[in-house]
């Protein structure tokens, strides 16, 4: 797009990235050969033949479903510390050289838990990661840790135990509680005694909602404490939730390429990016998953500016929003300004 250097110029914050949505088609094959772990046959499933035809697959998802089955398939090669610290190594990376300045990251260690990582194993290399990018990238980080709506709340509730007994938050290696996965389904309030104990300790909440699902998501998620939404796309659907998400400034992290592939929309035009900034609704565009829908963070940066047009006024909103929402202090905001 036109403005394509100045989008890259601009201080960027990133508050909606998962690390192991981050690992691409090249690095599922390249880690599952290291360590010594079978892909799904390619005989019964001819989208593992090869990176071309993985890549290929993930063109076609049909719902946010749909993706998650191969999400958490490909996370599967995921097993040694360095796993994790070379796939939080290979996003920060990247999201340098499209001008992230901070990026706050989610990671799903239920998943990894269930498959026999120990809980210490995964927020080691994730944050050995984060601590690199700091050094030799001047990036600042935050590591969220994700609760998945997919498992048994049991499963959360053993995680959560974990983080609490390390004091992670106290340490400041993990920032904020999420929760993420399929949406539409498991009960909205499935995490609500975590969230209220969390709430308690003033740990940072946010959580995806009204992506697939209604406004109703939302509405629970805010109920429960969250005080950032993931997607939030749906929250246009209820013009009186609308005005209240402006009111209190909940921030709105939207991913506008994420969007598409998963069918939420048909294409970046019907994403209500003008929706939310006539309304006041603050918001900042993110990535998700970029290995699995197209593109990093700039990339939705240049496709919301081909569909909308904006003005460098309404970027440098949109960005400053983005800093100031961001979960860090006052000073790093100055700077990042
Ligand atoms: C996700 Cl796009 C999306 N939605 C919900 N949960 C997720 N986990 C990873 N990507
Ligand atoms: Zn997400």
């Amino acid at each position: 797009s036109p403005l394509h250097d100045f989008l890259q110029g601009l201080p960027k914050c990133e508050h909606h990235v998962h690390l192991e949505g981050c690992l691409t088609p090249h690095l599922i094959f390249q880690l599952a050969d290291r360590n010594g772990i079978a892909l799904p046959d390619p005989a019964a499933n001819p989208e593992y033949a090869s990176v071309e035809a993985l890549t290929a697959r993930y063109d076609r998802f049909t719902s946010l479903d749909d993706f998650l089955h191969f999400y958490f398939e490909g996370m599967a090669v995921l097993r040694k510390q360095n796993d994790f610290a070379d796939l939080a190594w290979s996003y920060f990376q990247q999201a340098h050289a499209d001008g992230v300045h901070h990026a706050e990251v989610f990671f799903d260690p239920q998943v990894h838990e269930s498959r026999g990582v120990p809980y210490e194993t995964i927020v080691a290399g994730f944050s050995e990661g984060c601590r690199r990018a700091e050094r030799e990238l001047g990036l600042t980080t935050r590591l969220i840790l994700c609760f998945v709506r997919h498992l048994p709340v049991s499963s959360g509730k053993a995680i959560y135990e974990q983080f609490i007994s390390h004091g992670h938050f106290e340490a400041g290696v993990i920032h904020g509680l999420g929760w993420s996965s399929t949406e539409v389904g498991p009960p909205k309030d499935m995490f609500r005694e975590l969230y209220a104990s969390a709430a308690q300790k003033k740990i940072p909440l946010t959580a995806h909602a009204g992506e697939e699902g209604d406004p109703s998501y939302i509405h629970a998620a805010l109920e429960l404490g969250a005080r950032r939404i993931d997607h939030g796309i749906r929250l246009v659907e209820d013009p009186e939730l609308m005005q209240r998400v402006a009111r209190d400034g909940v921030l709105l992290t939207v991913c506008p390429l994420s969007n598409v592939r998963l069918r939420c929309v048909p294409s970046v035009e019907q994403v209500p990016v003008r929706r939310f900034l006539e309304a006041g609704v603050k918001f900042s565009i993110n990535s998700d998953d970029p290995a699995y829908f197209g593109g990093y963070i700039l990339d939705n940066y240049c496709a919301v500016q081909e569909a909308f047009q904006l003005s460098v006024l309404e970027w440098r909103i949109i960005a400053e929003d983005s800093v100031q929402e961001s979960w860090i202090e006052d000073s790093r905001k100055a700077e990042l300004l």
